[in-house]
């Protein structure tokens, strides 16, 4: 029995999910759901805290806390921890943790008597972590950007232009901000580098498929780029360790969890890497072509490409695969679930009734609208929230349902031009994927068949997809994720060919919709 671990640490829950290779199948899964156990303790909602003016943080306490509840539910499930052999994870992009001179000897020291949150309370230069909802920085964006030259000069050193969410402008406004925190710190880590360095007992570093949500890393060298590191923050280099390669062991198991829950002191660590680059291999996509989205707090909709494609509007982004060879473009969409729930919450409505009202409307909501940005939006850019609705009445629940759920899918048709990747079927994961009624609509806008698996938990597979292919690297990719990434049966959502034709009609004038907005906002 090969058993492998993938660990996923994403906004609002951590998953742990254990594939069994030899039986080809997965054998438990587990979340830790951070409202549900910390709410109170951290003053957190929907996995974070939110300081207002788009300042929004995640407690990397909470993550501590969640790593040893994740192990005690497994074990609890019966999972023998100790025939793992190798554990690779995946973190919410661009988060950044800051650690202090102690952080690396804590690490090292730790002891299986007691809690890891007991041990590890003290290596913080800074309490809390910025995480990708934060909109906060965009002074710093433009200023990095200025610094290296230009956006097109870091679009085409960093694959990206400079985002809010991204962790260099994040780390230049905390320079900018506590400057003494700042010097204080010792290591900056992502979400990902940090849960994978508590894991090993000792710092890991970041992968490029993390690393490139930086804003820091040359998109072709998978190194830090020493520009955009100067254009960030003073002697940033000497707070990053080194990227590595995805698929390089970062050594072996901590010694705390071999003593608290009988893992075996071989097993393997491997670097863990950003949630949308490991659900890219959890949804197979190891081959150029294949396209994918994700329905989670945000939604994103990704691509596997064979090049460095960047978009030039700046809206998409471009991330290194975790397969160490490919790449992956990518749109991320802030008002996802988020919107989702804003409006089932509004009409008190649960996820059944949700359900029902797309049941009961029609594609094109008889040409009700909406542009749902219950927050600002980062694709397209949108800096202030505000929701519009057009021939759509403010009390009518389930056009507005349907309303929410049409935007989402007509506005990840039209911002993914730019991938130039023809879409013609679509891989999907995220809580939301267990929604039918959504899956219809993203087949029918996108005129495609839909695909779920038998996990929502994507990127946790994907982790664990990975754990098993640092094992047995001599394995190729594709016969890595084949056993793993077909269709459940009946999960395939057809388009409906007359809902097709009616938001092929209907695209053009949700596109004008959300141009006319645009203008006027900025
Ligand atoms: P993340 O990885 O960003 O933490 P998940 O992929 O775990 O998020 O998805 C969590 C979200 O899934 C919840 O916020 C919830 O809104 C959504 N969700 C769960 N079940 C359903 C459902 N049946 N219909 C629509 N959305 C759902
Ligand atoms: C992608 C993004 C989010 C986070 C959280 O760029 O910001 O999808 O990775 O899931």
């Amino acid at each position: 029995m090969s058993l492998y671990l993938g660990i996923d640490s994403s906004t609002q829950s951590m998953t742990g999910l254990v594939i069994d290779t030899d039986e080809q199948a997965i054998v438990a899964e587990a979340s830790i759901n951070f409202d549900e156990h910390f709410a109170e303790a951290y003053d957190l909602e929907s996995g974070v805290v939110d300081f207002g003016h788009g300042v929004v943080h995640g407690q990397p306490l909470v993550w501590v806390e969640a790593l040893d509840f994740l192990f005690e539910h497994l074990q609890a499930a019966g999972v023998d921890l100790g025939r793992i052999e190798a554990i690779a994870g995946s973190g919410q992009q661009h988060g950044t943790v800051y650690l202090n001179e102690m952080a690396e000897e804590v690490l090292e020291g730790l002891s299986g008597e007691l809690p890891l949150k007991d041990q590890v309370s003290n290596i913080f230069s800074r309490a809390t972590a910025p995480v990708w909802r934060d909109t906060s920085t965009t002074t710093q964006c433009r200023e990095i950007e200025a610094n290296v030259g230009g956006t097109g000069q870091l679009l085409s050193l960093t694959g990206n232009t400079a985002f809010e969410r991204f962790s260099g402008p994040q780390i230049r406004k905390f320079w900018q901000e506590e400057p003494d925190n700042y010097e204080e710190t010792d290591c900056i880590c992502l979400v990902s580098s940090f849960i994978a360095s508590l894991l090993a007992g000792r710092l890991v570093p970041v992968d490029p498929g993390d690393g490139s949500g930086t804003n820091l890393m040359d998109i072709r060298t998978r190194q830090w780029a020493p520009t955009a590191l100067e254009a960030t923050a003073p002697d940033l280099a000497a707070r990053l360790l080194p990227v590595t390669p995805s698929t390089k062991s970062a050594g072996t198991i901590s010694p705390y969890f071999v003593q608290r829950y009988r893992m075996n002191d071989t097993c393997r660590v491997l670097p863990f890497s950003g949630d949308n680059p490991c659900s890219l291999i959890g949804l197979g996509l190891v081959q150029p072509g294949q396209i994918a989205v994700s329905l989670g707090t945000g939604d994103t909709l990704f691509a596997c490409i064979p090049d460095p494609v960047v978009s030039e509007d700046g809206e998409g982004c471009l991330f290194a695969s975790p397969d160490d060879t490919h790449y992956m473009a990518l749109i991320c969409f802030l008002n996802g679930s988020l919107a989702r729930e804003a409006v089932r919450d509004r009409y008190a409505l649960d996820w059944e009734g949700f359900a029902q009202c797309l049941k009961s409307t029609h594609p094109g909501n008889n040409g009700g609208m909406m542009l749902p940005y219950f927050d600002p939006e980062i694709v397209p850019h949108i800096p202030k929230a505000g929701v519009v609705r057009e021939n759509l009445e403010a009390d009518d629940a389930s056009a507005n349902v349907r309303a929410v759920v049409e935007a989402q899918a007509m506005s990840s048709k039209i911002h993914a031009r730019w991938m130039e990747v023809p879409i013609t079927s679509i891989s999907v994961t995220g809580g939301a994927s267990a929604n039918e009624g959504i899956l219809q609509i993203f087949a029918d806008v996108h005129g495609c068949p839909v695909q779920r698996f038998e996990t929502t938990n994507g990127a946790a597979l994907g982790a664990a997809l990975r754990a098993s292919q640092g094992h047995h690297p001599e394995i190729p990719w594709p016969d890595i994720v084949e056993p793993f990434t077909q269709p459940a049966s009946g999960f395939i959502v057809q388009p409906d060919p007359a809902a097709v034709e009616t938001y092929a009609g209907l695209i053009p004038d949700y596109e004008a919709l959300e141009r006319r907005h645009q203008e006027t906002i900025e």
